[in-house]
């Protein structure tokens, strides 16, 4: 077995008076069992009051940590991922300890948007997630990846000393037949990159839209989504025909908040949700709100997926001189440096990509 570990240094700690280092991250390549293993910490975590809702965490109830920044070491695919939290004794602490985190991939842009890649994101009760096989998410080595967690410990006591260990799977590049590369899609409904994507919901039903198209086709395998209390569904419709292709529906209790977003899986191994180039698209996020008030900036809405290029080749490429790129750039960068005199200027960067 060859196994091999290095340490990466803290590259992000210059030049910001007042905010703490990052944290160390060390990566170890077990090239036997196709698995990275990432540590990161440790990170002192005092005690918190309990969340009542989604928007809480939304007004900053959280402990962001930094950009840390790393490069995928190996050829392949990335296949799925599981997530351990440790105290500095070696004891499990809880894993909602760990509201969300987000992995983030420099080196490829969004279909949708000119914004860095976000290969993963995970949130509270995940356990391990994989794809099969026969699909995976294609890396090569020097991809600059960067990760950022949100903690949010309410456990009734400090925890000191916490470390994150991630093992992401993958696929050896030898693998016969190759897999089928699946890229991670994002489609909000208002998202303004490096910014914010909430929005007002006024009382009742209501709808907001944002509509796309798409520089190469392709097939979408599954679909899950993301909303907020009052959340009825997401969908994904054809603009030119009006025809709903595809949607999640939020779960709500009797008061309408959210409970969970369903999931809609097409089948890896059949065609999927076939989706054409240079067709008019839209994600649709509706709302039914029985308060009565107008709930500023209290939605979220968007769908994420697996999207299966039909020309890898048509992708289109990172352009680092776009302000919509740069300001994405800015906004991962600036997490979790906030203190007293910093209030951060936008929250949800980030926060978008979480299910
Ligand atoms: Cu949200």
């Amino acid at each position: 077995m060859m196994l091999w570990s290095w340490i990466l240094g803290t590259a992000l700690a210059g030049g910001l008076a007042g905010t703490p280092p990052a944290p160390i991250v060390r990566i170890t390549v077990d090239s036997a069992r196709h698995e990275l293993i990432i540590t990161s910490g440790p990170f002192d975590l005092p005690n918190m009051p309990p969340m009542e809702d989604h928007a809480m965490m939304d007004l900053g109830m959280s402990h962001d940590t930094r950009l840390q920044r790393f490069e995928w070491p190996v050829n392949g695919w990335f296949r799925g991922f599981r997530v351990e939290l440790v105290d500095r004794h070696g004891n499990a602490v809880p894993p909602h300890v760990m509201h969300h985190m987000i992995m983030v991939n420099f080196s490829r842009r969004q279909l949708l948007y000119s914004a860095a890649e976000r290969l993963m994101g995970t949130g509270t009760e995940t356990g391990e997630v994989s794809v099969p096989k026969t699909i995976g998410v294609p890396m090569k080595p020097g991809m600059k990846l960067g990760m950022y967690v949100a903690w949010h410990n309410d456990t009734g006591k400090d925890l000191e000393g916490v470390s994150l260990k991630l093992t992401m799977l993958w696929t050896p590049k030898n693998q016969n037949p190759p897999p089928v590369n699946a890229l991670p899609i994002y489609m909000d409904v208002n998202l303004t990159v490096g910014g914010q994507n909430t929005f007002d919901v006024p009382p009742g039903k209501s709808t907001k839209a944002y509509e796309f198209t798409l520089p190469v086709g392709g097939r979408l395998l599954g679909v899950g989504g993301h909303m907020h209390d009052y959340g009825r569904n997401v969908r994904l419709e054809d603009a030119e025909t009006g025809k709903v292709l595809t949607q999640v529906k939020a779960k709500r209790d009797a008061e309408g908040k959210l409970v969970k977003v369903s999931r809609k899986l097409f089948g890896v191994s059949g065609e999927g949700l076939r989706l054409k180039p240079k067709h008019r698209y839209r994600v649709v996020g509706e709302y039914d709100n029985p308060t009565g008030e107008l709930l500023v900036k209290g939605a979220m809405a968007s769908m994420v997926g697996l999207f299966v290029p039909d020309d890898m080749r048509r992708w289109p490429a990172v352009d680092p001189r776009d302000p919509t790129y740069q300001r994405d750039l800015a906004s991962l960068d600036g997490r979790g440096g906030h203190d007293a005199h910093d209030v951060p200027s936008s929250p949800h960067a980030g926060h978008e990509s979480h299910e």
